[in-house]
């Protein structure tokens, strides 16, 4: 099994024990902390990262609040998800790129690792964006690499250079990016040769290519399923240049990408893209915490995940006194519609509401992205004297609200009648005289 699969398999197996567990105590937390470890060392992840990693986990799932509307397990999983995210960087980071000059990317891999395929993705890429993009061939070795790029660049119609005969891959590489930023070009793409390990021979070439063309970034390529082996030859590859960011390819197939785990421990540079597939398309920026998903094997934990995000959301004190009171004006329901944005729902913000969320009756959460959608449209399109006096909404104003929303009179009135209603529901329930009883806040909107 490949290190990707087992340390997938190996956090998975400690996750699922955790969720087995009738309680989640400080004994159980330091066990999944044990199984997590055991699991990232037998899949040869560096142990630094491995004591540090674990040591953040266990700290913080067992010293820190818990989040509103969480269960103790269910943090102690987004810690290991937001340790885990961190550490790959948070979200996808570009190229580093900078217009009105040529900029060089140059990269670096070992054999077969998918160098010239993922050249020719991102030639295609970049000039999908608008780039004027020529990739250079500085593989001297492998007979036909020049061939091969060659008719990537016609396939992706970006220049190429190249010189099939040639024995010297320094001079090549020079000579290719002299003349394309002689011309004027926004990316030079520079394919290197690749060789089998990380010989002594090819680190020296990657050197010596280094220093002549001074490339802007050095991008290491490497092959997603090699497992064990990511570690060594990503740090062989980070001391004789200097690896500014890595593609990992080929996970389209079983693979999970673990050893990219160890690359970014190796060379502290990020992944920025992935490759899924042979073909030149199938190339995707990089999404830390999509890929630690499907590390840690909790593509079916999605609601679990969403639920953790809505967690996040903390009311702000002036609308959380509002509601409580039953004070809220549409104004309050409109900052709190834009600040929950598509995550969450209504109903578990106002769970959370110290004093409230106990009282809330079956059902209250019924509100579907839709409707949200609807009422945000339509308070947006009202002035904030309606907001604060929706006495005042008469006829002439409904139409206008209704136009600049794009919704119909009816989704208006239903918002405001509905609004009132909960707002002496929420008096009630302020007052103690109110429990349990069904109440229609924020019911779907009727169909258009
Ligand atoms: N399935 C899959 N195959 C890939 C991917 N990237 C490259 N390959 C294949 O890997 C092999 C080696 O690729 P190549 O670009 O020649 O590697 P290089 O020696 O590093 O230049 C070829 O058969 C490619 O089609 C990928 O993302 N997914
Ligand atoms: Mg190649």
């Amino acid at each position: 099994m490949t290190l990707l699969g087992s340390l997938g398999q190996g956090i998975s197996n400690a996750f699922r024990k955790l969720l087995r567990r009738p309680t989640v105590d400080e004994k159980a937390v330091e066990e999944f902390v044990k199984d997590l470890q055991r699991a990232l060392l037998i899949a040869d992840v560096n142990v630094d990262l491995v004591l540090a990693l674990s040591e953040r986990v266990k700290k913080r799932a067992l010293e820190e609040k818990l989040p509103l509307g969480l269960t103790r397990r269910e943090h102690v999983i987004k810690v290991l998800f937001d340790e885990l995210t961190v550490f790959l960087g948070e979200s996808y980071q570009p190229l580093r790129y900078i217009s009105g000059r040529s900029n060089v990317y140059m990269l670096v891999g070992i054999q077969g690792s998918g160098k010239t395929t993922t050249g020719g993705k991102l030639a295609r890429y970049l000039k999908k964006r608008g780039l004027k993009v020529g990739l250079v061939c500085a593989d001297t070795y492998r007979p036909g690499a020049s061939d091969q790029l060659k008719q990537l660049s016609e396939r992706v119609e970006v220049s190429f250079y190249g010189e099939p005969d040639a024995k010297d891959a320094v001079k090549v590489a020079e000579r290719g990016v002299k003349k394309f930023k002689g011309e004027g070009y926004d990316v030079i793409l520079v394919d290197t040769a690749g060789r089998h390990k990380e010989e002594k021979g090819l680190l020296k070439e990657m050197k010596e290519i280094t220093g002549k063309i001074k490339p802007d970034e050095i991008i290491l390529v490497l092959d997603g399923t090699i497992g064990q082996q990511a570690f060594n030859q990503a740090k062989a590859f980070n001391e004789a240049t200097d690896i500014g960011s890595i593609i990992v390819t080929k996970l389209d197939g079983a693979a999970k990408g673990g050893g990219a785990l160890s690359s970014v421990v190796a060379t502290g540079a990020k992944i920025k893209y992935i490759g899924t597939g042979e073909k030149l398309d199938e190339l995707e920026t990089f999404d830390p915490p999509g890929f630690v998903g499907r590390l840690l094997d909790i593509g079916d934990m999605k609601g679990l995940l969403e639920k953790i995000k809505e967690a996040e959301i903390t009311p702000e004190p002036e609308l959380a006194k509002a509601f409580m009171t039953g004070k809220f004006t549409l104004r309050h329901l409109l900052m709190q519609l834009e600040s929950v944005s598509k995550m969450g729902r209504l109903s578990r913000w106002l769970s959370s509401i110290p004093g409230l969320g106990s009282q809330l009756p079956a059902g209250f959460d019924d509100m579907s992205e839709e409707s949200m959608k609807k009422f945000r449209a339509i308070l947006q399109s009202m002035t904030q004297e309606e907001l604060d006096n929706p006495k005042i909404l008469d006829r002439s104003r409904i139409n206008r609200i209704a136009r600049g929303s794009g919704t119909s009179i009816k989704d208006i009135r239903t918002l405001v009648s509905q609004y009132r209603m909960s707002k002496k529901i929420f008096k009630q329930i302020k007052r103690g005289r109110r429990r349990g009883a069904q109440i229609p806040f924020m019911p779907k909107m009727p169909p258009d």
